[in-house]
């Protein structure tokens, strides 16, 4: 079919200009979101979601302790929903945000009833639906509907929603939100830049493993990594922590394998050593960071300086979601429908619990 993955490759390539319209959605409710937060006072902020949104939260925060101060964490919608005991306790304190591109799946809105049945003290959503019944029960509800898509797989929808989230915590944290106004024109520069690196690596027929380290704000985002290169090329992937990966995983370390690391701008040091060591245990390597050392690895994505390492993440994800996109193409797959996969998980609220 000579269209395969139309979509998924439009909206991977016109991600910037749903960045642009999700930051401007951002601006026109920061004065309201600001005016709740102060309201509240959240002593914990829980983040939640399911598959990519989950990962998405992990990336979320993480960003949000680091950039406010305020105990973060994120656990799936499942989790919350089925053991509400272990994470629910103190949800009288807590901030509630559900994270969701379709605002219907049900064990985040199992996990956001749960934690109302728990007397949770506010509930805010990040969704691309805005008439979402997610969205329709959150006090806040912070939307990326520019992002919503065709393919099952999430692209824009992602990164917009990890926009939104980024904005979140920078504007709590009393960061300057004009630095994220030049994301999107930096997304699309590296988006014309790799496309011939993707492409020719997404062909290559001889990697059978395909490995995803990240640490920090960008854990979350290799796990996402990971996540689209299984749904839409079906190849053997996993996510480790940078460092995480000579704790064993390495065993699997050889000229079958490509490992991107995700370098942080605090570890990079550290992170570079674990390149340079699988590079000399045969295994191919592509870098995606700031300031990277030529030869560190095989192929590298250098993400533009001049940005702080808080606004990064969104960055990371564009060239990995095309990586994703060829080995699917050459593998004679269709990443618009996922094998096994729909848009949406829905259980029958019996089965949710
Ligand atoms: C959550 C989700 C996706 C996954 C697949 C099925 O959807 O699990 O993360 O990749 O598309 O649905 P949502 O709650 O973000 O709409």
């Amino acid at each position: 079919m000579a269209d395969r993955g139309m979509h998924t490759f439009q909206e991977i390539m016109n991600q910037p200009h749903a960045w642009v319209d999700a930051l401007q959605a951002f601006r026109d409710q920061q004065a309201h979101v600001l005016d709740a937060w102060e309201r509240i006072k959240a002593k914990r902020v829980l983040f939640t979601g399911c598959g990519s949104t989950y990962y998405l939260s992990l990336s979320a925060a993480s960003l949000f302790e680091a950039l406010t101060g305020v105990p973060s964490e994120a656990h799936p919608g499942s989790e919350i929903f089925l053991f509400p005991d272990r994470l629910l306790g103190d949800a009288a304190e807590t901030l509630l945000v559900t994270i969701s591109r379709s605002g219907t799946t049900t064990e985040t809105l199992q996990a956001q009833r749960a934690f109302r049945q728990h007397g949770g003290l506010a509930n805010w959503a990040i969704t691309c639906y805005p008439e979402s019944p997610l969205a329709k029960q959150s006090d806040i509800a912070l939307l990326a509907a520019a992002a919503q898509e065709e393919s099952v797989a999430q692209t824009r929808s992602f990164t917009s929603m990890l926009i939104l989230a980024q904005a979140l915590a920078a504007v709590v944290g009393g960061r300057d939100l004009s630095v994220m106004e030049r994301l999107p024109a930096a997304a699309s520069q590296i988006l014309n830049e790799c496309t011939g690196l993707m492409q020719k690596l997404g062909r290559r027929s001889d990697i059978n493993h395909l490995v995803f380290l990240g640490s920090d704000y960008q854990w979350g985002i290799a796990n996402e990594a990971m996540l689209k290169m299984t749904e839409m090329s079906l190849s053997f992937s996993n996510a480790f922590h940078f460092l995480e990966y000579r704790h064993g995983p390495m065993s699997m370390a050889n000229d079958k394998v490509l490992l991107c690391g995700l370098l942080s701008a605090d570890a990079l040091i550290q992170e570079s050593k674990v390149l340079r060591e699988m590079k000399a245990l045969h295994a191919f390597t592509l870098a995606v960071g700031q300031s990277i050392e030529a030869g560190d690895s095989d192929w590298q994505i250098d993400l533009p300086k001049e940005f702080p390492d808080w606004t990064l993440p969104a960055l990371y994800l564009p060239p990995l979601q095309l990586l994703a996109y060829y080995r699917a193409l050459a593998k004679g797959l269709d990443p618009d429908n996922p094998r096994n996969l729909t848009a949406v998980v829905y259980l029958n609220v019996e089965m949710a619990g």
